[in-house]
């Protein structure tokens, strides 16, 4: 598998898109934003999972190159779909913490990035929480940066890692995701619900976004709601799909 993914980065670009995956606000029901989701279809393998390629990737130093293919693909649906400009709709994508420190990240976002800015997107950075605490003073720097700029920082996984409440406040990041671990405990009247809340209040003293993801029941959705969740992401509302379909559902209303 390590091999064939090294062979499709360097010569067959062709087998790897994107799917984007609505987020919607929890209160008005309006699509915010959405998720791009990288997906590689190998001609014999067939789809291999992001969760087996993206770790691949990172081992064999190719995760630039899978950003350089995640950045092609968005461009690409962008120009052949025009979403119109709704003003702010978040485009995140995930990033390794690794790539952080690599130089040749900021050249290949900082134009991108500019881009979606100029379409009336706003661009948002989601990086798992566990490696958020590892990095150096010289990388949050660079986030800040980002930041700085109108990128938007979310920390992915939100509650699987070890934050440490007096360094997430210190960290120049914007939104928590809130791992679908904890929502997939949500019901009617379960006591999950204290977790979920308990985050919502650090979200809250930190003036932190929240977004809970992996909502797959109307349950678990009612419940972020009365928990005033922001934003959330599920195969409930949504799969992950392509641009197209996506176009239709914000131009369609
Ligand atoms: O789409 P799916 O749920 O199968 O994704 C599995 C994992 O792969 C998720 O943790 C997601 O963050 C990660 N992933 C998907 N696309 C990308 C990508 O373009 N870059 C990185 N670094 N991770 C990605
Ligand atoms: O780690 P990250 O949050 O980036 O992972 C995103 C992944 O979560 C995507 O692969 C996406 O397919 C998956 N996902 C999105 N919504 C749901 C959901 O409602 N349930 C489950 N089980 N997975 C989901
Ligand atoms: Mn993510
Ligand atoms: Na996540």
């Amino acid at each position: 598998l390590s091999e064939a993914l090294v062979a499709s980065l360097k010569v067959a670009p062709e087998e790897f898109s994107v799917m984007y995956q609505p987020q919607y606000d929890l209160r008005s029901g309006a699509m915010v934003g959405m998720e791009a989701l990288m997906r590689w279809r190998h001609p014999e393998l067939g789809a291999v999972s992001p969760g087996e390629f993206v770790p691949l990737a990172e081992q064999r130093g190719l995760i630039h190159e899978l950003t350089e293919q995640l950045v092609r693909c968005i461009t690409r649906d962008l120009t052949r779909h025009d979403f119109g400009t709704h003003g702010n709709m978040r485009l995140a994508i995930n990033i390794s913490a690794r790539q952080i420190a690599d130089d040749r990240l900021e050249v290949l976002l900082e134009p991108f990035f500019t881009r979606l800015q100029l379409a009336g997107w706003c661009p948002e950075l989601e990086i798992t929480e566990t490696h958020l605490m590892n990095l150096s003073p010289r990388c949050l720097d660079k986030l800040r940066d980002f930041g700085k700029r109108g990128v938007m920082v979310a920390i992915d996984d939100f509650g699987t890692g070890y934050s440490s409440l007096a360094y997430l406040h210190a960290l120049p990041v914007h939104v928590l995701k809130i791992d679908r671990q904890f929502v997939q405990r949500l019901g009617p009247d379960s006591r999950d619900s204290r977790i979920v809340s308990a985050i919502l209040g650090i979200a809250d003293a930190l003036e932190l976004e929240v977004v809970a993801e992996g909502i797959e029941t109307e349950a678990q959705k009612a419940k972020l709601q009365e928990l005033n969740c922001h934003r959330g992401q599920g195969f409930l509302m949504a799969r992950p799909t392509p641009l197209e379909s996506l176009v239709r559902q914000a131009t369609s209303g």
